[in-house]
């Protein structure tokens, strides 16, 4: 899964795809087609940040940005549309858009969402979040978080099965760097497999994410190799879907990682 931002704010990409303050389409576009080249089969289009502190955007503002880009995606390109939105207004224009999956990091729990999604009819993507993304880092405490984070999710698949989607239609996300220290990170990365034992498949995004500074130190722009080691981990432990901005070096990685298994080399 590709990510393509239309955030000018985004704290991996951000602003990349303006010009003059406006949103380049064609840019995009070609980001878009780059991606697909490099193998994505998915690409996930954002229009609000949530890095740690971004600032909120008008349900509006949301729209304008990510559905042109969705309506020429689909029409140009031969790949799954993946929205990340939590506003079931958007939920229900991007399905109408062509939009083949909804991504939301708040997994449903907006007013209106689970409605709103389940009238599309569409796959979704149910993450974990702890708090909102403005405050989420601020000392998040769990006592077992592969547990609470498991739980948290079957509690969504439960509600997702009250408004009639079903399970078949789930994807689900433990949601790396949303209200998780470094330890939290490293022990969901550790007990995928426990998240996998749920039945779903699973959707992981670490790329860039700030985990690699704080391990190693690396500015976001150095993230890649790094990311790439945590992209390969998180297959072998069950992820099925990887998000992330390097999609040519991540299939490579993922192609290694499949390569050598087939062999029966690991
Ligand atoms: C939108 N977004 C940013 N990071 C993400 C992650 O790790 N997972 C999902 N599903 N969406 C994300």
């Amino acid at each position: 899964m590709g990510v393509i931002n239309t955030t000018p704010d985004s704290f991996a990409d951000g602003g990349t795809l303006y010009h003059s303050a406006r949103l380049d389409l064609d840019l995009a576009m070609a980001r878009a087609r780059d991606m697909v080249d490099a193998g994505a089969a998915i690409l996930d289009i954002g229009g609000e940040s949530t890095r740690p502190g971004a600032a909120a955007v008008s349900p509006g503002e949301e729209m304008d940005r990510v559905l042109p880009l969705v309506e020429r995606i689909a029409a140009e390109l031969d790949v799954i549309v993946s929205v990340d939105t939590s506003s079931p207004g958007l939920m229900a224009a991007a399905a109408g858009a062509g939009a083949g999956l909804l991504n939301d990091v708040r997994a449903l729990g907006r007013e209106g969402a689970l409605a709103a999604a389940a009238a599309t009819g569409l796959p979704i993507c149910l993450m974990h979040m702890r708090g909102e993304p403005a405050t989420m880092q601020q000392a998040p405490s769990y006592t077992d978080v592969v547990a609470e984070v498991a739980d948290f999710l079957r509690d969504r698949i439960a509600a997702c099965a009250g408004a009639g989607i079903d399970q078949q239609r789930l994807v689900l996300d433990p949601g790396f760097g949303f209200g998780k220290t470094v330890q939290h990170n490293l022990q969901l990365l550790q007990g995928l497999p426990r998240l996998a034992g749920l039945g779903l498949p699973l959707l992981v995004g670490l790329s860039r994410k700030s985990l690699i500074q704080k391990l190693i130190g690396r500015p976001v722009e150095e993230r890649l190799p790094a990311s790439l080691a945590l992209a390969v981990l998180a297959v072998e432990r069950g992820a099925a879907i990887v998000r992330t901005h390097d999609v040519a070096a991540t299939a490579d990685a993922v192609a290694m990682w499949t390569a050598l298994k087939e062999e029966g080399e690991l």
